[in-house]
Order: C-alpha cells, then sequence, then structure tokens
C-alpha cells in the first residue's frame, strides 16, 4: 500500500534537527521535535496494543494542551479516526456523539471521568481515557509504559482519518468524514498558497477541537517544519505580548476585534508579523480597514467548513506565481484555491454569472466523501456531478472574488462558533409550559452574531425568560444559549403559517428596538 498516512507527511517535514523547539508554550514548556516523535510513537503504540479494528473511531473531550495536539497526531499515525469533541458539550451533547459514533475509545477530562465513562461504556465504548491540560491522566500513565519506536501504519489518500460533528444544512449533528487525502491535500496547498517560508513561528490561540485550530493552523505549521507558540486559551494581552516572536497569526473575527480593544496594539508589536489570517465567520469590513490603520497588516479572509476544509482565499500576494490577481479585498473571501472548483446556481440548477447571487457549490480533492452512517442525506448535499452543496448564499464578481452575501442554512455563526437554532428550538418546546419557539441570529459587536430565542406559553401557563435560559444553560453548551429571550404573545407568520425569520431578526436588530415590537413581551438579556 502507498504511504498516503497524513501523519507520515507531517512527520517528513521534521526539521533534520529533532533537538529544535517544535511547541513553546505560555506555561513556560518546550517540547522538540523529538518530543512529538517519540510521545506519539509510545500513544500510538498503546492503541496499537488494543487491536482495534479498521477505522475505529478515537473520540476526543479534553482541554487544549500539547499532549491533547499529540494524541490526535498518534491516533493518525496509528491509523485510527480521530472524533474531537467541543470541551463546552454536556452530557446530553456527548450522548448523541457517542451513541452515534460508537467510538471504541474515549478519551475525557479527568473530572468529567465519572459521567463521560458511563455514556462511553453503555454506547459499547471499549475503553475511556483521561488526560488533564497538566499531563495528568490514565493515558499519558499507560502510554509512558509502551515503545518510543512505532512505524507509521501505512493508510490510502481516501481512508478516514477524522470524523468532524456539524450541523450541515439541517437536522442534529452529522459526522462529515474526512480522509487523509482530504486533509493533506488542503493542508499542501495552503502552504504554497499562504507562502509559508523556513523561520515562520505560528501564534496557535485556538480551541483543537475545529477545522480551524486543528488543521488549518496546526497542519500549516508542521507541514512547514515550524515552530508553533502554544496558547491554552485566547487572552489578547498574552497575545500582544507574543506577537513580537511570531510571523503567522490566525483567528476568527471575534478575536480580531477584541485584540483591536487593546490600546497595546500597533505597528510596532505586529512588525515581525508576515501574515494574519481570519475566517470561521464573516470579518466585518470595519475590523478589516481598523486593522490596516492600527497594525499597517492586511487580513487575509478565507473560508472554510468542517466538510471541506479550506476553499477560497485572499491572495497571499499579487504575484502570479501562486494563481493570484489581485488584492487582499476586505468583505470577500477571495478566490477559490488551486484544486477546488467553485460556482454559484440558482434553485432550479443553472450557474449563474458573476455578479448574481445564489447557492455556493464545490468540488476538489478537499470535500469530504459523506456523513457517517447518512447515505441519504450525504445523497442530498451532493448535486448529480458530485458538487458539495455549501448551504452558503453568495457571488462571484467579475475578477473572479467570492463573496459570501448569507446563507440559505438555519445557523448562527457566533464568535466562530455554529450554533443551530432547530436544536435550541427542540429543547425550549420541550420545557413545560412552551407552546413555540424561534431562536435568530442578531448582530453582535464582540461575537458577530448572538442567538435571541422568542418564546410564546402554552395558555393558561406563565412562563420566565430567566428560567427558561437557566434550563439551557444546565442542558447545552454554554456558546449555545441564547444571549436574550423573550415571551411573547405571537410570532410573525407568512401565508403559510411558517414563523418569519427574517421579520425577527429585523425587530432584534437591536436591544432596545425587539422590546418594542415584541408587543406584551418579557425579556431577559443574558450579560
Ligand atoms: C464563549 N461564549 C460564547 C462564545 N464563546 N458565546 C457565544 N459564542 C461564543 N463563541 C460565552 C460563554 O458561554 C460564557 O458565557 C462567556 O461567553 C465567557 O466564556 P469564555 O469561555 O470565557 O469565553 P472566551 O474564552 O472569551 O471565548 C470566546 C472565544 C471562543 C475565544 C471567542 O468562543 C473561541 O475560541 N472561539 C473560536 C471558535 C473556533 O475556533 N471556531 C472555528 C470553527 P456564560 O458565562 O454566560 O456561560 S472551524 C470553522 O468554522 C470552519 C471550518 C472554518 O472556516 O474555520
Ligand atoms: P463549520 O460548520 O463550523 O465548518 O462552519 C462552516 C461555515 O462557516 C460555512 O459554511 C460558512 O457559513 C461559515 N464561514 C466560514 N468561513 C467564513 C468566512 N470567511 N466568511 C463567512 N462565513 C464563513
Amino acid at each position: 500500500m502507498n504511504q498516503e498516512n497524513l501523519f507520515a507527511a507531517l512527520r517528513a517535514a521534521f526539521p533534520d534537527d529533532l533537538d529544535t523547539t517544535a511547541i513553546e508554550t505560555d506555561q513556560g514548556l518546550n517540547y522538540s521535535w523529538r518530543d512529538l516523535d517519540r510521545a506519539t510513537a509510545m500513544m500510538a503504540n498503546l492503541l496499537g496494543s488494543m487491536h482495534l479494528p479498521e477505522g475505529a473511531r478515537i473520540a476526543v473531550q479534553v482541554e487544549k494542551s500539547v499532549e491533547a495536539l499529540m494524541l490526535y497526531l498518534a491516533t493518525l499515525r496509528s491509523g485510527l479516526v480521530f472524533l474531537p469533541l467541543n470541551t463546552a458539550y454536556l452530557s446530553a451533547e456527548i450522548e448523541y456523539f457517542i451513541g452515534n459514533a460508537q467510538p471504541a475509545v474515549v478519551v475525557c477530562s479527568p473530572k468529567n471521568f465519572g459521567w463521560v465513562s458511563k455514556i462511553a461504556f453503555k454506547a459499547g465504548t471499549q475503553q475511556v481515557f483521561t488526560l488533564g491540560d497538566d499531563r495528568t491522566g490514565s493515558l499519558l500513565d499507560r502510554a509512558a509504559h509502551c515503545s518510543d519506536q512505532h512505524f507509521v501504519v501505512p493508510r490510502r489518500a481516501d481512508d478516514l482519518a477524522a470524523i468532524l460533528y456539524t450541523s450541515g444544512t439541517t437536522g442534529r449533528s452529522k459526522g462529515a468524514m474526512l480522509s487523509h487525502g482530504n486533509l493533506l491535500s488542503n493542508a499542501r496547498t495552503l502552504k504554497d498558497y499562504w507562502g509559508w517560508v523556513p523561520g515562520d513561528v505560528l501564534l496557535h490561540v485556538l480551541p483543537i477541537f475545529h477545522v480551524h485550530g486543528l488543521f488549518v493552523a496546526v497542519h500549516g505549521a508542521m507541514l512547514n517544519g515550524s515552530k508553533m507558540i502554544w496558547m491554552s486559551r485566547f487572552e489578547p494581552k498574552q497575545v500582544i505580548e507574543k506577537l513580537p516572536s511570531a510571523t503567522v497569526f490566525m483567528g476568527v473575527p471575534t478575536l480580531y476585534v477584541r485584540l483591536l480593544a487593546e490600546r497595546e496594539l500597533d505597528s510596532q508589536v505586529t512588525r515581525l508579523m508576515r501574515l494574519f489570517i481570519a475566517g470561521s465567520a464573516p470579518l466585518l469590513i470595519d475590523t478589516f480597514n481598523e486593522w490596516i490603520a492600527r497594525t499597517g497588516h492586511t487580513i487575509l479572509e478565507r473560508y472554510g467548513m468542517s466538510e471541506t476544509a479550506m476553499l477560497t482565499s485572499n491572495p497571499y500576494t499579487p504575484d502570479a506565481r501562486y494563481g493570484n490577481q489581485g488584492e487582499r479585498r476586505g468583505g470577500t473571501v477571495g478566490f477559490p484555491l488551486p484544486g477546488v472548483s467553485l460556482r454559484v446556481q440558482d434553485d432550479a440548477g443553472q450557474t449563474l454569472a458573476p455578479g448574481e447571487v445564489g447557492g455556493i457549490q464545490v468540488k476538489g480533492p478537499n470535500v469530504f466523501s459523506g456523513y457517517w452512517q447518512m447515505p441519504e442525506k450525504t445523497q442530498e448535499e451532493f448535486t448529480a456531478d458530485g458538487y458539495f452543496k455549501t448551504g452558503d448564499v453568495g457571488t462571484i464578481d467579475t475578477d473572479g472574488y467570492v463573496t459570501i452575501v448569507g446563507r440559505s442554512k438555519d445557523l448562527i455563526i457566533s464568535g466562530g462558533y455554529n450554533v443551530y437554532p432547530a436544536e435550541i428550538e427542540g429543547y425550549i418546546n420541550a420545557l413545560p409550559g412552551v407552546a413555540e419557539s424561534a431562536v435568530v441570529g442578531v448582530p453582535d459587536a464582540d461575537f458577530g452574531e448572538v442567538g435571541v430565542a422568542v418564546v410564546i406559553a402554552k395558555p393558561g401557563f406563565k412562563l420566565e425568560p430567566l428560567t427558561i435560559l437557566a434550563n439551557l444553560k444546565a442542558t447545552l453548551a454554554n456558546f449555545k444559549v441564547p444571549k436574550r429571550c423573550d415571551v411573547v404573545v405571537e410570532l410573525p407568520r407568512n401565508a403559510m403559517g411558517k414563523v418569519q425569520k427574517n421579520v425577527l431578526r429585523n425587530q432584534y436588530q437591536s436591544p432596545s428596538t425587539g422590546a418594542l415590537h415584541a408587543a406584551n413581551a418579557t425579556t431577559l438579556q443574558k450579560k
């Protein structure tokens, strides 16, 4: 079998001198390339000793740490399938993912072992390990007894490397299946397109359970043999302190907004930076312009999805050698990446001319093969000629720049995290006394967009917004809880009786107007 394991490609990019620093942490720890090689070998040997079947899933919900990254790399190395889970998920959410993915191994934070292991063993998981963010836990204890020599398990390009849960266009979360080839082709394309050079240092501040922090950032640095400065969480002041030692930074728009709020951010602090990259949510043109004014750097905005990794990017340079035709243009997500075919179609399946607005569809070596155990859903999301329907609405201008103008999927993107109104509405509707609810996204200066819940009580019931929010908070990951809840007497509907979410969105554009329009409403805003 040809060796197309993604880990093999990352390992091949390690520098010759394995004793140089690969990762420097905010805790003052230094990990060499040799440490990465040895520790991933030991963890891979531990996983190998379990004799798991090909395609077995390793589900991981742990705090960000270098050891958590090593676990990802070790899973690749052993040819198994990595399934990262947001640390904010609570038991009902974890129960769904574990029940659906049927992982052979689950790795959780030591503090969650009690409830996570109960869920996992009930679902048939063979082994539950723990991994703390302070180099503790049974995973490391057990791996410490394993050999530090390991041959990378051969994988073909279309073998599964990771499953990322996402709700796609509708309904409950679905596992997007990404292969070694999907991830490696995208990583190689981005390495060239973004002009990674020897000596680059990545300041890594994002969580490592999503495409942005785990794939785009980590693969980018590792494929270039570049050092990472590793922050366990995003702290604007710490970022500013570390910027003079870095050359590349990647963040969701909220991170840029929060950095701009720091007085110390200026062109002096960013003088050695080569590239600032933004994505996962729309970057406001004001943020784009303010960043130029404050730092002299033009943020490069790109666009992607869990199902596809990166699809488009603004140019790194206007240099034709990179296939680029122009400057980084604020408000756009740039050009389709080399190898990605992107078109805009109307509902009738006609490809639209430049400037016309329609559904964005994509094809390329980075596009996933389908949703885990959902062949019908997968089929629905692809066109007959093999394009994936992104659910994003956009346009391509005559210069070739892609602009996203909206989404046909009912989705809120808050601080770079996806929130599915249908999921939140489901939980609200199940609460006693609730007749119906609608959750909509409204603009927010910090998170870009936040959720607002508008709820109707059953006759004879009095609902308290505070109680509704408290109930949601006890059940759902905190970022999904709407920032505001109103109890109203009726929802706006069209002639077919369907709730008009666009009308609600307009009503709740700003907190004060929302209350004004929601007659007889009781309101609560979360701070
Ligand atoms: C935290 N809170 C949020 C969010 N994050 N509310 C809405 N949206 C959020 N994103 C709430 C918490 O519930 C809590 O409320 C309060 O804010 C403070 O929580 P804390 O954990 O302290 O927040 P934070 O540390 O300040 O986190 C904000 C953050 C974080 C740094 C912006 O959300 C973040 O790291 N976002 C990046 C997400 C990301 O990597 N996305 C990439 C997806 P309370 O106290 O009331 O509970 S990959 C992707 O989208 C595609 C493929 C792509 O193109 O990249
Ligand atoms: P996810 O399901 O987390 O992979 O989120 C993917 C979605 O994030 C895309 O379908 C877009 O709606 C959105 N997205 C990612 N990058 C951008 C961007 N630069 N501008 C606007 N939306 C984006």
